[in-house]
């Protein structure tokens, strides 16, 4: 009677994905508690899900005549009927098989998309991330929780003390994720009761979001980047942030980059030639016209010519730039990858 009781527990333990941390290769942390609800308060993980897109994939050489009943491949054969041939594998597949976090330090929590393209799992809260999808070990797509403003981000953070994150669907589309559930609509970072897409100021530090500062260009702003090496700017006025962000792969060829800026530039001393975009290693410029947006303080540039497809590329605000009121930015560079 023991024994079957024991064998009950365990089977409904497999049925109980609390019992397991799914697909995912992070090791449990030996503090959550056993409930495996996890609660949600501080330090607790709490669960994301979503499912991505489907696709379908067809295999190639797996011909064999139309009207053949015998589940035989026809090999070689032209069928002895009419000679026609019916392709017979056809393969549902989702758009990515793996969705990985990854913290201002570049740890990656990776987990499985199964094979009917949904994905669950539990990272630890009060982190940013940043959330990319691959397929065969290729990022294929970054998604981005602001991609409709003038300034993409792709880093939010994950803040405790939130029901589950359901980020519904995600579509690809030229490198981009998006997800149908906006997460910076599932997170209030500073617990004000107004979630860190409507909150102008998510972390309630007296610096609008807009306003926070990358040091080092790689999306997480210096308050949610453990990894950040900041230097004190100087005489210089400072580059908040900038798109691509400096490691960004997947890059799409036509992609515009974005500066923004601390200070107001100064219209009539703007150089639109000011950011250039160098290929890698040979050092092809692609030229750019760049405006200002947003009240000067955004450097946006565009490009006629396409990237070159799977490139680096060194973006360089080659020259320092005036503010209104003579302070200048001081010139930066910082490096991407383009996709296919
Ligand atoms: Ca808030
Ligand atoms: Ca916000
Ligand atoms: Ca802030
Ligand atoms: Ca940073």
């Amino acid at each position: 009677m023991n024994r079957f009781i024991v064998l009950v527990v365990g089977m409904l333990c497999l049925g109980f994905a609390g019992c397991q941390q799914g697909g995912f290769t992070e090791t449990p942390n030996a503090d959550i508690p056993d409930n495996p609800s996890g609660g949600s308060e501080f330090g607790n993980p709490r669960m994301i899900s979503g499912s991505v897109q489907a696709a379908t994939a067809t295999e190639p050489g797996n011909l064999e005549p139309s009207g053949d009943t015998s589940g035989e491949p026809g090999v070689g054969s032209g069928g002895d009927g009419d000679g026609s041939f019916v392709l017979v594998q056809k393969m549902a597949t989702c758009a990515a098989d793996q969705v990985v976090l990854i913290n201002s330090e570049s740890q990656r929590i990776e987990g499985d998309i199964e094979a009917d393209c949904t994905f669950e799992f539990e990272p630890a809260t009060d982190q940013a991330y940043r959330m990319e999808f691959e397929q065969a070990g290729e990022i294929i797509a970054t998604l981005f929780v602001n991609s409709s403003e003038e300034f993409p981000n792709a880093t939010f953070f994950f803040s405790a003390g939130q029901p589950a994150m359901d980020l519904g669907v995600i579509n690809f589309s030229d490198g981009v994720a998006e997800a149908t559930n906006n997460p910076l609509l599932l997170n209030d970072r500073d617990g004000d009761g107004m979630s860190d897409g409507a909150d102008t100021d998510d972390d309630n530090d007296g610096v609008l979001d807009n306003d926070e500062e990358d040091c080092d260009l790689d999306g997480f702003p210096d308050d949610v980047d453990n990894d950040s090496m900041c230097s004190a700017p100087g005489s210089f006025v400072q580059v908040l942030s900038v798109s691509p962000f400096n490691g960004q792969t997947n890059v799409g060829t036509l992609a515009t980059i974005k500066v923004r800026v601390d200070c107001e530039i100064e219209p009539g001393l703007f150089d639109s030639s000011a950011v250039v975009a160098k290929r890698q290693p040979d050092n092809q410029l692609l030229p750019l016209m760049c405006n200002l947006l947003d009240g000067n303080t955004l450097i946006e540039c565009t490009h006629i010519d396409p990237f070159t497809t799977n490139r680096t590329y060194k973006a360089e605000l080659g020259t320092t730039i005036d503010c209104v009121g003579g302070a200048k930015v001081g010139m930066r560079e910082w490096l991407f990858e383009t996709g296919n």
